[in-house]
């Protein structure tokens, strides 16, 4: 898959360059026949805005209780522990443990929505999502499974045609919501993608309740693939932001570009108070993130997509380098920080990850399965179990909205793979 493509297939894909800090968009992201090479390229389905099951809960299968398999398979993806080169991440020796958890998909909430990406919990415990293709924003009430129109957000370009991972991305939740009532999207246009916040007035028509982005970070680097996209507000109050560095390695070295790199910005899109470098950039040298969540003790946890052999699972630390293009996986390189553990991309190409039960729980794409990682601390333990796999395609995003509950969404209308009947869906599971 492209995510996967040799430098060497990427170098004839690279697109225009975009500096980091140029407030000036311009024309990356020229139709590359890249994606064409990739694996599993059938049926792009038609748009899905007719089929997408909105108000109506029972109307659709959405309440019929769905039961798959509580156990999962002990897997050994090389879990951690060893080699990274700088001491504060490298995890303590692993006991391979007894894997122990389940994962139990609960019900199916929501179906027909073209390609769930975004997940972010409303103060009321709804939770909004956004549709990367169709570009709409949804709330989702989970105890009723019910889906309604938000509103759809302007100026959004996605390039699913090409096989590409552009459009409405990721979605967050303003901290102080309830007096601002605004929420923030990551999203591309045909140049680069942005980052914006955006008024919402729920007593508008359904589907017509969102306002005028007011654009935070614009030139965010763009291409067919490797957009990043995923945003997260963080316990400090914080706006993150992951990126890709957009089909051109050199970028997630470059710490003055935003491309390949985890942002962290104040609600204005000004640097935040003590990052590193002073400006957006939290930490470099990432591929393609899309995948943040914290943990309990406040520890920013991160999936990254690999190249040709590993997909990494990060602790994520202030100004620390993680890496690519020079690494891939657990390195010894001296000023690199390797990951706490890291998969080859066949069973894994993760997405969102979330956190609860003490593990982090992370959703493979080309994997098409939900990982569970135990933690322990700053490290892993255990060993990884993978549930899922293969039941309902690939999936996309992952959210906690209760100690045991998690939301997953599948992305097979992403241009990949064909679609069963219902994709995509946004799944309850129940975990231990
Ligand atoms: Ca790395």
């Amino acid at each position: 898959m492209p995510t996967h493509m040799t430098r060497t297939a990427l170098a004839s894909t690279i697109a225009v360059g975009l500096s980091a800090l140029s407030l000036a968009a311009c024309s990356a992201g020229a139709p590359s026949t890249a994606g064409a090479t990739s694996a599993g390229t059938s049926s792009t389905s038609s748009p899905a805005a007719s089929t997408v099951a909105t108000t109506s809960a029972t109307s659709s299968p959405i309440t019929s209780p769905i039961t798959s398999p509580t156990t999962g398979t002990t897997r050994t993806p090389s879990a951690t522990s060893s080699g990274p080169a700088t001491p504060t991440a490298a995890p303590a020796t692993s006991t391979p443990g007894r894997a122990t958890g389940t994962a139990t998909v609960v019900r199916t909430l929501a179906t027909g929505i073209d390609v769930p990406w975004g997940l972010a919990r409303l103060p009321d415990g709804t939770v909004l999502v956004s549709a990367r293709d169709s570009f709409r924003v949804y709330r989702l009430d989970v105890a009723a499974a019910r889906l309604a129109r938000v509103g759809t957000v302007p100026g959004v370009v996605s390039n699913v045609a090409q096989q590409g991972e552009a459009g409405l991305l990721g979605i967050a939740v303003s901290p102080t919501f309830t007096r601002d009532h605004l929420v923030y999207a990551y999203y591309s246009t045909a140049g680069d993608n942005r980052i914006a916040a955006i008024p919402w007035d729920p007593s508008a028509p359904a589907g017509r309740q969102l306002g005028t982005p007011r654009v935070l970070v614009r030139g965010i680097p763009h291409n067919v693939h490797h957009n990043g996209g995923r945003i997260a507000f963080g316990p400090d109050g914080y706006l993150y932001a992951t990126t890709g560095e957009a089909q051109q390695p050199a970028l997630a070295q470059d710490k003055g570009s935003l491309g390949g790199k985890i942002l962290r910005m104040t609600t204005a899109g000004r640097p935040a108070p003590g990052n590193p470098f002073g400006t957006l950039v939290w930490s470099y040298g990432h591929r393609n993130v899309q995948g943040i969540a914290w943990d309990a003790a406040g520890r920013l946890w991160a999936s990254e997509f690999g190249d040709h052999s590993e997909d990494e699972l990060n602790l994520i630390r202030p100004g620390r380098n993680y890496g690519w293009p020079q690494t891939e996986g657990r390195t010894s390189r001296a000023g690199i920080t390797g990951p706490v553990a890291q998969w080859g991309p066949p069973e894994d190409s993760p997405s969102g990850i979330a956190i609860a039960q003490g593990s982090v729980w992370m959703a493979a794409l080309r994997g098409q399965r939900l990982w569970r990682i135990p933690l322990d601390g700053s490290a892993t333990t255990g060993t990884p179990q993978d549930f899922l796999v293969g039941r309902y395609g690939r999936l996309r995003s992952v959210l906690a909205v209760g100690s045991d509950t998690l939301l997953v969404t599948t992305s097979n209308r992403d241009g990949r793979q064909s679609p069963a009947t219902g994709d995509d869906r946004i799944l309850l599971v129940r975990v231990i």
